[in-house]
């Protein structure tokens, strides 16, 4: 009896330390050309989707690498044709969230920040910055992120702008793996409840 209990724990076990391979995606919008529109809802790469259209440009102003470089997304509004606020959602939960955005190292002073969430709309983290010197990179690391807001403003006549300027580029995110069932770790721990109240019973006899 007891040799039938510790091969299923062990059996458990191998499970739950089965490799799961992580996937690093990274999407720097090079496949497209400036004039392209990408309409919200698609998916740009490894599941990830935004909700509103995007568009592109290679012409410098929203270049400053290695954050921003090449073919540059920005999110046109009625109010700034050259890039607004953003969200993103992840068709599976990433614990590595990268993104570049800015633009040129002249112009503006940008105020740039980026939250991530998790399923219950918790902040699961946030990375911002300010500066008149060019696109730099945010990055949050967290367990469970779903979605993400990056907020782009400006500071125009020392005034804090709600519509900001700025592109955004190199996403990189990581899927989380995917876990092993719950039921196989439950299974193991129950059996080892199992197992102890057997040999307490035998104890007993
Ligand atoms: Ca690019
Ligand atoms: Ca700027
Ligand atoms: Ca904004
Ligand atoms: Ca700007």
């Amino acid at each position: 009896m007891l040799l039938t209990i510790k091969t299923a724990v062990a059996a458990s076990a191998i499970s739950v330390a089965a490799p799961t391979q992580a996937a690093i995606v990274t999407i720097d919008f090079e496949s497209f050309s400036r004039g392209d529109r990408v309409v919200a809802g698609t998916d740009i790469g490894g599941g990830l989707t935004l909700d509103r259209d995007i568009g592109f440009d290679d012409r410098g102003f929203l270049q400053n690498p290695p954050a921003t470089q090449g073919i540059v997304a920005f999110a046109p509004s009625p109010v700034n044709f050259q890039g607004d606020d953003v969200a993103g959602f992840f068709a599976s939960a990433v614990d590595f969230l990268q993104i570049g955005a800015g633009d040129v190292n002249r112009f503006d002073t940008d105020v740039i920040t980026l939250t991530a969430f998790d399923s219950n709309n918790a902040v699961v983290g946030t990375s911002s910055f300010q500066n008149n010197t060019g696109a730099e990179f945010l990055t949050i690391t967290g367990a469970g992120i779903t979605s993400f807001y990056l907020d782009i403003d400006d500071i125009a006549s020392g005034q804090l702008d709600q519509n900001g300027s700025a592109g955004f580029d190199n996403i990189s995110f990581n899927v989380t793996p995917v876990p092993v069932p719950a039921s196989l770790p439950l299974l193991g721990a129950g059996m080892l409840a199992f197992g102890f109240a057997a040999r307490r019973r035998n104890k007993a006899k």
